[in-house]
């Protein structure tokens, strides 16, 4: 009888011993995974390291570190947007500018208001430094939230409400189709207008459907947003609102007024 109950006793802790290395193994099985080897580790510098090859433009300075518009704009998006696409259009600019007499010592708008749109290379690049540059100067990590000078004053004269000028940009921004940008412009009339362009053209570029000054812009290409947002869009545009610089926009507002 005391010989039997041994056996069951062994027999069950066996089992259990058994029972739980089985359960382990699965539980390793499941948790598993590879481990970055060294050389997939990420990297990131700092804004102020990045520089344009030698010519005629420069990358404009980043009013801020790559993490200080998250989460709104995540850290990675911001470093690969501004130290990769933004510093490859500019390159690519030098290097066209360097090669054509015609466009030495201009500015980048006159580059634009000059443009050729046949030529893809020089349309391509000089927009895409222009709405880069323009882009990254217009961001601040902690927005003001609306405008509340002359810039809001005309706003509501020339939108009804800011509330109706947003929906009319994040509306814009959303449908482009594909790659682009919108706009809020002052157009030739001295009228506010919210605009959108294709790819990396811009109001300032000939043969527009709407020609004006720039005053806001936002890329809605896909490297903008698609790390934080993936598909959804709408919802990088609505929280771009967060980070808008108004006081740069009002400034730049200002500017155009005096200059018409
Ligand atoms: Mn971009």
């Amino acid at each position: 009888m005391k010989y039997n109950l041994l056996k069951l006793l062994i027999f069950f802790l066996a089992s259990m011993t058994l029972l739980s290395s089985c359960k382990r193994k699965k539980l390793e099985e499941v948790v598993e995974v590879p481990l970055p080897a060294k050389e997939e580790k990420l990297v990131i510098g700092q804004p102020d390291d990045v520089k344009a090859s030698d010519g005629a433009f420069s990358l404009t300075k980043l009013p801020f570190l790559y993490n200080e518009c998250e989460p709104n704009i995540g850290i990675l998006t911001m470093e690969n947007h501004y130290s990769k696409h933004y510093l490859t259009y500019t390159n690519n600019l030098n290097k066209l500018v360097s090669e054509d007499p015609n466009l030495t010592d201009l500015t980048i708008e006159d580059i634009l208001k000059k443009l050729d749109l046949n030529n893809l290379d020089l349309r391509n690049n000089a927009g895409g430094y222009y709405n880069h540059t323009f882009f990254f100067d217009g961001l601040k990590p902690k927005s003001e939230g609306k405008p509340q000078d002359t810039l809001a004053v005309a706003i509501n004269k020339d939108f009804g409400s800011f509330e109706v000028f947003k929906n009319q940009f994040i509306d814009a921004a959303e449908k482009q189709f594909g790659s682009g940008w919108a706009w809020l412009i002052l157009d030739k009339t001295g009228k506010l207008q919210v605009i959108s362009t294709p790819n990396q053209d811009n109001p300032l570029m000939p043969k527009q459907p709407v020609q004006g000054i720039p005053l806001l812009n936002i890329d809605v290409w896909e490297h903008a947003y698609y790390l934080d947002y993936q598909y959804k869009r709408k919802r990088y545009i609505e929280n771009f609102f967060k980070i808008i610089n108004w006081k740069k926009v009002s400034d730049r507002y200002e500017e155009a007024l005096n200059n018409k």
